[in-house]
């Protein structure tokens, strides 16, 4: 994880409905450290960055398995010296640490890892180039990837999806009905609830954000154990659950 700096209050989105409050934004990544922490997770903070308004985003600019690492390159231009800035923190972590062609881009939220397989969303931050150059990386850490596609006017392929279980995905109906999940078992959001989409499964527990309670509902009564967190701070600027942390295990 990074912190986050003053400057996410700048960060990118595609609506403005106003920008976040600082402290509360910092309220809110401070309880998903504990989160994750109480999860079973050991957890690395790294420094915010003031330069880069949304580089408390990790999920982004790479992608991190136990065989290794890929820096990706984010689409966003203003995200795109993040990379840079995490490469030292992988290379202190991981063996491997491959990067993806030059010539493309691709950014962390658009890819869903499954165990069958992982998932890669084009969308305005992930092309084809980016996409098969990821798909390269990823054979040589022995993961099969398929690419696939984002919904128009979706940030990420993984605003509208998260994995819940081994062979069950919280997905919303527009994502849904592209057929991407037909092997799968879905569960999936009510119209309305949109951005509860972007959960986060760490172990036993699954995140949802706190203001999904129909979500909510859906999830108890299927046996989940789920733990509430606000996002409402970190809405403002596009993000979920997801996106505030790279995860792997040793
Ligand atoms: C952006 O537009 O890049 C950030 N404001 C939000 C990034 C969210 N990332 C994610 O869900 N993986």
């Amino acid at each position: 994880m990074r912190r986050p700096a003053p400057s996410v209050v700048n960060g990118l989105r595609a609506d403005d409905r106003g920008s976040p409050d600082f402290a509360k934004l910092q309220e809110e990544h401070d309880a998903y450290v504990a989160a994750l922490t109480a999860a079973g997770v050991a957890v690395q903070i790294l420094a915010a960055d003031d330069a880069f308004p949304d580089s408390v985003f990790v999920e982004d600019p790479a992608l991190v398995y136990a065989e290794g690492a890929i820096l990706l390159r984010p689409g966003a231009a203003s995200r795109r010296g993040e990379v840079e800035k995490i490469k030292p923190a992988l290379s202190e972590n991981f063996p491997t640490v491959l990067e993806i062609s030059a010539n493309g881009f691709a950014e962390g939220g658009d890819i869903l890892n499954t165990p069958r397989t992982v998932m890669i969303g084009l969308s305005s931050r992930t092309d084809k180039t980016g996409a098969q150059s990821a798909v390269t990386c990823l054979k040589k850490l022995g993961r099969e990837a398929e690419v696939v596609q984002t919904p128009a006017g979706v940030l990420h392929f993984k605003t509208d999806c998260s994995l819940l279980d081994e062979e069950t995905i919280l997905t919303t109906r527009r994502l849904a009905a592209s057929g991407v999940f037909k092997e799968y078992k879905t569960v999936t959001v009510p119209d309305g609830e949109e951005a509860a989409a972007n959960a986060l499964r760490v172990n036993d527990v699954v995140f949802l954000g706190s203001h999904f309670p129909r979500t909510r509902e859906l999830l108890d009564t299927r046996g989940y154990a789920v733990v509430a967190l606000d996002t409402r701070e970190i809405g403002l600027v596009d993000a979920g659950l997801s996106c505030m942390s790279l995860r792997w295990r040793s």
